[in-house]
């Protein structure tokens, strides 16, 4: 890891988090194909020049050989990437289980699974022990590649035992954990289980970062209310220890996103889309298909208005596209199909042999489509149910430059708080308020529309990626020292 011209080496960053930015696909018994997946995380760190960062985390399949194990460790770490190898069966309990099927509805604020509710509260244990199990395997990979002096960020709920299990390899490892999703109120935190282990495993950590203050503060109400600790304006204390929990908002690479609306395949693609959609307002959605993203509320909503505003009918397009995610777990098979329904509905009810209302795409789009399509929308509509942050909608409004579009966004996101004063917020239940926000949107002055962008572009072009990683590490840093001040005091 030694700068081969002999300059001094900057501080290494070990990310930790569970999927590696890659995709792995084996070739032979001792070679594999990489290809390296982009995403707000990588692209943050990408631009975080003062440390020299390396990824640790689950490759996303399984290898049961030791040669293939091998071959695929020589082949990450040309990418500086180095894996944690997990089972099916871990895979099964801890990633689909404990993570996706306990911690991330219950984080969005859906509950606890309610089917078969016996079944969920005895499996619940196991799933909860392979949790641990996994985080413990992921603590054995840092620590192996720990050196004096390096920072350990933790990301997100699939690692809340991460931290402790670190501190307990080494108490002077620098440890940094932040979430990604929202830290639901001490009241829902109250109903898991594991409340108090997973609190206690994350205050472990020397900073703990969430999206917003209202997570940070819901954080904290949990550790006084569940374990009885102190908050303080700075964190949690416990002992006379102290786990500094603030708020970093994450942001995304607008750069990226603004010098992309000038290739020329993206000005090609814009072109297109302008030629298809002539004389009719596109409105966009682009979502995982995740319950937490509100798609359904958002089509019911785009139908009431259809349904009020007759006006409307044959003026407006409806673009929603939905990249399929866990198509394996019946609970998203079920939306895929709701939605489909709904779609299909509405276009019958309101389509033409000529135009549909809705056109649904069940699919990633390239980033450069994606561009394109962000700067020919008229109208974003975010209408997640619950969101860590939301960075389509920082990404929307980097591409407005020349339409300045609106942007209608749900209050539950956390970019409600960032880009509240631009957007029309709106609660994604009330499908009237909704459809009242399309026809503000449909009707508003360019004046308005103009000074609403502006505010919301501002945020977003000067609150990037890259400002939010460096300052995340920079405060754990200084939180370290601050600590060994204290405790030299
Ligand atoms: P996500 O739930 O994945 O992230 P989001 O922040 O909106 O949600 O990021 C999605 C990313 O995927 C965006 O960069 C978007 O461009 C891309 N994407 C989505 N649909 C796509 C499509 N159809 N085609 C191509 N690309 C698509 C989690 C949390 C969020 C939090 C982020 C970052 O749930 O709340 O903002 O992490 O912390």
């Amino acid at each position: 890891w030694e700068r081969p011209d002999g300059r001094p080496v900057r501080q290494r960053l070990l990310v930790v988090a569970n999927r590696l930015p890659v995709s792995a696909v084996r070739r032979g018994e001792d070679s594999w194909s990489l290809e390296i997946s982009g995403g707000g995380l990588v692209t943050a760190l990408l631009g975080v020049k003062e440390f020299e960062a390396r990824w640790i985390g689950w490759a996303g399949v399984n290898v049961p050989d030791e040669v293939g194990q091998r071959a695929l460790t020589r082949a990450l770490a040309e990418k500086r990437c180095i894996p944690v190898f997990l089972d099916e069966e871990i895979v099964h309990q801890y990633y689909n289980g404990y993570c996706n099927n306990i911690l991330w509805p219950l984080f969005h604020y859906l509950g606890l699974p309610q089917e078969d509710r016996l079944a969920t509260t005895r499996s619940f244990q196991s799933q909860f022990t392979a949790y641990k199990k996994a985080n413990q395997m992921f603590a054995d990979v840092v620590n192996k590649y720990y050196e004096e002096g390096d920072v350990v960020w933790c990301h997100d709920y699939h690692l809340m035992f991460l931290p402790k299990c670190l501190k307990e390899y080494n108490s002077k490892m620098k440890v940094g954990w932040f979430l990604h999703t929202p830290f639901p109120s001490s009241e829902i935190h109250r109903t898991l289980p594991s409340r108090s282990e997973l609190l206690r495993a994350v205050l472990a950590a020397d900073l703990v970062g969430f999206h917003t203050y209202d997570y940070a503060r819901h954080f904290v109400s949990a550790c006084t209310r569940i374990l009885g600790l102190e908050g303080t304006p700075e964190g949690v204390e416990d002992q006379g220890r102290l786990t500094r929990v603030a708020a970093f908002p994450i942001g995304i690479d607008s750069e990226r996103f603004i010098r992309a609306l000038e290739l020329p395949q993206v000005q090609e693609h814009i072109k297109e889309l302008k030629e298809r959609f002539a004389g009719r307002k596109v409105m966009l959605g682009v979502d995982r298909l995740d319950m937490i993203k509100g798609i359904p509320q958002k089509i019911l909503a785009f139908e009431k208005f259809l349904e009020e505003n007759s006006y409307w009918r044959d003026k407006v397009v409806l673009l929603q596209i939905a990249v399929p995610t866990r198509t394996d777990v019946p609970e998203y098979q079920k939306l895929t199909s709701q939605v489909h329904e709904i779609v299909g509905r509405i276009n019958g009810r309101f389509g033409s042999l000529t135009a549909v209302p809705i056109h649904h795409l069940d699919r990633s789009l390239d980033f450069h489509a994606l561009c394109a399509l962000y700067a020919v929308t008229d109208i974003a509509l975010v209408t997640s149910l619950r969101d860590g942050m939301n960075l389509v909608s920082y990404e929307f409004v980097a591409c407005q430059d020349s339409k300045k579009g609106v942007l209608i966004l749900s209050e539950f996101a956390g970019a409600a708080q960032s880009l509240g004063a631009g957007a029309i917020l709106v609660n994604p239940w009330n499908i009237t308020e909704v459809a009242a926000a399309i026809d503000q949107a449909l009707n508003m002055p360019a004046e308005e529309r103009e000074k609403r962008h502006w505010h919301n572009f501002e945020h977003v072009t000067t609150h990037t990626a890259q400002q939010w990683a460096e300052f995340f590490v920079s405060e754990l840093n200084d939180t370290v020292i601050e600590a060994q001040q204290r405790i030299r005091k």
